[in-house]
């Protein structure tokens, strides 16, 4: 049967990120997409000024309300960008009843890169994603969203692999049985990922050639192709695997266009062949 995924974060309308990254993606790898946006935005808020915000924060509990009236299934339910500490409290709500309907539930606490968090965002608001991260099965933090969960200090540069499996297993000690931590750099021409698996004890890394320069969006495109994987069947380390080589190819794709960065990565052009990866469900 073909399975589902629902999906709860802001629709960006241009500047390709959340909402408009999330659902072709999944949709591109074979599975059901089904969206609970929790804001409408005419651009993302980095780099853009002037954006619009509208908060969909009252319609969280009715939409979720009749699909339980439908019980609708999931295979799993990802979180990303969120509008507020009160969509954090509701969401809890969410997890709870799809733990119960047998869901994964991975949480990308999408909030924060280099050492800063995003505008709209506060302490409180990073401890609140704390607590999603600790009811759910699968997390993928960046390392500044790492260190402000952990409330440690954000280290850019230089550090080792004792920093970041320490990282890895103070996550996972929040709740979450399989860790993914993004952004992770060794070497000056590398960067890609590195996971923790709880059944195995298991830490896998992935890196691929960095290119230059800050590229928006690539967190939800990461995320996105992520939680593809792992309900197409695949393994951690081969989804780690897939999502920085699917990322890697769009910010690629985008360097050689030259294209303002601000409007996200070209991800379109992967689409075919990421459908052709998950063509035959495992
Ligand atoms: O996850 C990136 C993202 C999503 N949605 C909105 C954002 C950002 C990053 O800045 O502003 C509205």
């Amino acid at each position: 049967m073909q399975k589902r995924v629902i999906t709860i974060q802001d629709i960006s309308c241009v500047g390709r990120c959340s909402l408009t990254v999330a659902l072709p993606i999944i949709s591109a790898a074979g599975i059901e997409t089904s969206i609970l946006p929790t804001a409408i935005l005419s651009t993302h808020t980095g780099g853009f000024e002037g954006y619009t915000f509208r908060d969909l924060t009252d319609d969280i509990d009715p939409i979720v309300a009749h699909w339980q009236n439908l019980n609708l299934q999931a295979a799993a339910v990802y979180t990303g960008y969120l509008g507020s500490k009160q969509q954090q409290q509701l969401i809890k709500d969410i997890f709870t009843a799809y733990k119960d309907k047998g869901s994964l539930i991975f949480v990308d606490p999408a909030m924060a890169d280099n050492g800063r968090l995003y505008p709209a965002f506060d302490m409180d608001f990073a401890l609140g994603m704390r607590g999603l991260c600790s009811m759910a099965d699968l997390i993928a933090p960046n390392l500044t969203e790492a260190t402000l969960m952990l409330e440690r200090e954000y280290v850019a540069e230089g550090y080792d692999q004792t920093y970041i499996e320490d990282l890895l297993h103070r996550l996972s000690d929040l709740g979450p049985g399989q860790v993914v931590l993004t952004g992770v750099s060794f070497a000056p021409g590398l960067i890609g990922a590195a996971a923790f698996s709880g059944a195995t004890g298991s830490i896998d890394y992935y890196f691929t050639e960095r290119i230059a320069g800050y590229y928006h969006g690539t967190g939800d495109i990461y995320s996105s192709t992520l939680i593809s994987a792992i309900v197409n069947g695949r393994s951690l380390a081969e989804a780690i695997r897939i999502a920085c080589d699917f990322t890697y190819a769009a910010i690629s794709r985008t360097f050689q266009a030259g294209t303002d960065v601000k409007y996200g990565v070209d991800f379109e052009h992967g689409l075919v062949d990421l459908g052709q990866l998950f063509k035959d469900p495992l």
